[in-house]
């Protein structure tokens, strides 16, 4: 019986490896969310418990227990401690080396880069590790960030559907990305979204900026007013149907 602990702090792809997870034989899931995650009402009710990669008796336990470790969408990033010790896959909404690290899809409307997702080993470094599989989505010029990022997580599901088998029974081949590419952090995001009011560039590129941080009900863009409150901003944004 292999052991396997899937670590996410996402909703979707839970239940979605939940329900792949009954088609494996011979094998035990058992599922973490991060300890940091101020909103796992919906994954504890999945049966998901809490756990702080940051502590060495989380690692320690985790190390003794497992055959093998799969994140899908975590909050904490995986020590070198837990990395170097047992091996630990990583599920990414982006197409590495493209846009690694937060939103890859706000970055790729805004810089034009590939989008997509990609299932990797985890390396010490983020998003970094050989690429096992990935899948390339096409972001259309009225796409904005939760368009594209629909898209991507239902191909997450695809690909994770093609691979946990292969990957739980260790046999793929992972090949390393062809360049370091580009990485963007947090600070990167909130910086994009303290909109310049000042600032000049071509009508286009405007656009793609609010559609880049235009994602649902987050508040992602905005201004300060003369009050120094904050004035948010999102776009709607559509194609004529004929
Ligand atoms: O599952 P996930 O894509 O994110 C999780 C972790 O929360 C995140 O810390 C980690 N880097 C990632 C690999 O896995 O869900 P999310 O709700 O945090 O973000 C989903 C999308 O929502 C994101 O691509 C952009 C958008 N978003 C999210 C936040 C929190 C915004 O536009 N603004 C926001 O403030």
């Amino acid at each position: 019986m292999q052991k396997i602990l899937i670590i996410s702090d996402n909703v979707f792809l839970t239940e979605n490896i939940q329900t792949l997870a009954k088609t494996i034989d011979n094998t035990e899931f058992t599922y973490f969310y991060s300890s940091i995650n101020k909103s796992a009402e919906a994954l504890k009710e999945l049966g998901a418990i809490p756990a702080n990669l940051k502590k060495t008796e989380t690692i320690n336990a985790i190390t003794s227990t497992f055959d093998l470790v799969i994140s899908a969408h975590c909050k904490q990033i995986f020590p070198p401690d837990l990395v170097n010790k047992i091996r630990c896959i990583n599920i990414h909404p982006g197409l590495n080396p493209y846009n690694r690290g937060w939103y890859p899809q706000v970055f790729s409307i805004i810089n034009g880069l590939p989008a997509g997702c990609t299932i990797h080993e985890i390396d010490d470094e983020i998003d970094h590790g050989a690429i096992i599989a990935q899948t390339q989505i096409a972001i259309g010029p009225t796409d904005t960030s939760l368009d594209v990022y629909e898209r991507v997580q239902h191909a997450e599901i695809q690909l994770i559907s093609e691979n946990l088998g292969k990957i739980i029974r260790n046999e793929y081949t992972a090949t390393a990305a062809k360049s370091e590419g580009n990485y963007n952090s947090v600070k990167d995001f909130k910086e994009l979204c303290k909109l310049d009011l000042n600032k000049r560039d071509t009508l286009e590129n405007h656009i793609n900026l609010l559609r880049a941080l235009t994602h649902g009900e987050f508040k992602n863009a905005f201004y300060t007013d003369s009050d120094n409150r904050r004035i948010y901003i999102s776009i709607n944004i559509s194609r004529s149907d004929d």
